[in-house]
């Protein structure tokens, strides 16, 4: 049991609505990831910003604060080996359209703005600068799975 790491996804507005928050936890749970916060809820303006904050001034920002603020979002935290890349494999490529089949933007998404899912990338830092943006210390839970010892 190496490498274990905290990444921050979200289950976007389109999925929400599609009804694909089940699914996606669920491929995340039986690939042995550990669910240690969740929350459903609504992202501000606010929030929008600090979160999107690297794409202020690009073409597409106002239109994906838009989007990200249309609905309700389930916010994750998920614990694992190798947890922040191993769910960016899982997710595919930012444009459902170049991704491959299996991975969750590519079987449930066509378009660039509205994939589904979003996920910490593995730059340094950025999935803690997340975790803290979206949840407070006392929302992560320390536990152990059962079948811990069987996956690592
Ligand atoms: P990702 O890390 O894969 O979510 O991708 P980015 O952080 O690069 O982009 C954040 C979101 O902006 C994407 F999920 C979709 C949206 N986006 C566009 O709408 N148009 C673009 O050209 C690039 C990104």
């Amino acid at each position: 049991m190496s490498d274990q790491e905290r990444t921050f996804v979200m289950v976007k507005p389109d999925g929400v609505q599609r009804g694909l928050i089940g699914e996606i936890v669920s491929r995340f749970e039986e690939r042995g990831l550990k669910l240690v916060g969740g929350k459903f809820m609504r992202i501000d303006e606010e929030l929008a910003h600090e979160h999107y904050g690297e794409h202020e001034g690009k073409p597409f920002f106002e239109g994906l604060v838009e989007f990200i603020t249309s609905g309700p979002v389930f916010a994750m935290v998920w614990e694992g080996q190798d947890a922040v890349a191993q769910v960016r494999t899982m997710m595919g490529e930012t444009d459902p359209a170049e991704s491959a089949p299996g991975t969750i933007r590519g079987d449930f998404g066509l378009d660039l703005g509205r994939n589904v899912i979003h996920g910490s990338d593995t730059e340094a830092g950025s999935a803690e600068r997340e975790i803290e943006l979206f949840f407070d210390d006392d929302e992560l839970l320390d536990y152990e799975r059962v079948d811990e010892t069987w996956l690592y």
